[in-house]
């Protein structure tokens, strides 16, 4: 098992702080003048609002081994990932409200946090990022180009079909792309087991020939270790011709990772 070092233990541990800190502020702003009747559309943040309280652990230790040059797609719950990933926090906070200074000019939103400098975007629409990552995971094997992508989605959006048609595609031409999946046990209001025939999704790996690993629980060094592995994997990527240099599945993971609280902390679906 991969040991974080020192330093990468307080690279994460401070990660989750900024995150947790970022998202206490958000969460307060957010609630001004949307009470007592609760109306969307009022205060400094209109809108809807998902905050990743609690899945911090996940972002880390996956974002530990990327570099700026690596892809990453988030969901609509972005933020502790964007953090991890090195968007920039002062332009990210202004498109939350919606400012001119925002990375994108505020259009987007909370949902629609784009920097392409560190290659991180995200969606509100779910299992919409698993296309364009394994799109660049595709277009970096082509190039000869360096850099892994991951692709982060929640359980619910493991019942897409986006889901399993990149899968497929990324075990097909050996891509070096990585799903992580963020289990927090609910997509909206449906538990996972009244939407999903299997009690882990990382099982699904299998149909694709490629691993899969469940991480319980909120341990970041666990989550570090897992990533670890899926990433080098990735790193070590077979090639986009697929004429059997690398036999196999080499270089995809789905790691099924199950988060505690991150529902308990949602505000409006
Ligand atoms: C294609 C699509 N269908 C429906 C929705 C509405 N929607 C928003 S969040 C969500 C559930 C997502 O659950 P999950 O993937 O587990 O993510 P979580 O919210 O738990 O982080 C749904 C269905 C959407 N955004 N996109
Ligand atoms: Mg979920």
């Amino acid at each position: 098992m991969t040991v974080p070092s020192n330093a990468q233990r307080l690279w994460m541990f401070e990660q989750m702080l900024v995150s947790r800190y970022l998202e206490e502020s958000i969460e307060r702003i957010y609630m001004e003048g949307k009470t007592p009747v609760f109306n969307m559309a009022n205060g400094p943040i209109p809108g809807e609002m998902h905050l990743s309280n609690g899945q911090e652990p996940c972002a880390v230790g996956v974002c530990a081994h990327l570099n700026a040059e690596d892809i990453v797609t988030a969901t609509h719950r972005p933020h502790h990932i964007a953090v991890a990933k090195g968007v920039h926090l002062n332009e990210m906070v202004a498109e939350i409200f919606g400012k001119k200074t925002g990375l994108s000019g505020g259009r987007g939103g909370h949902m629609h946090l784009f920097d392409a400098r560190v290659n991180f975007s995200c969606s509100g629409i779910i299992a919409e990022g698993m296309g364009p990552a394994v799109g660049a995971a595709l277009s970096r094997q082509m190039q000869g180009k360096p850099g892994v992508a991951v692709a982060f989605i929640g359980e619910g959006a493991a019942n897409q079909g986006a889901f399993h048609e990149t899968l497929n595609l990324a075990a097909l031409w050996k891509l070096p792309v990585v799903f992580v999946i963020e289990d927090n046990a609910w997509g909206i209001s449906v538990a996972k087991q009244a939407s999903t025939a299997i009690e882990r999704n990382y099982l699904r790996a299998a149909a694709y020939g490629m691993p899969g690993v469940f991480v319980p629980g909120n341990d970041a060094d666990a989550i570090f270790a897992a990533a670890s592995a899926a990433i080098e994997r990735a790193r070590a990527g077979g090639g986009f011709s697929g004429h059997g240099q690398q036999g196999g599945s080499i270089c995809r993971v789905v790691a099924s990772v199950s988060t505690v609280t991150g529902h308990g902390r949602r505000l409006v679906e």
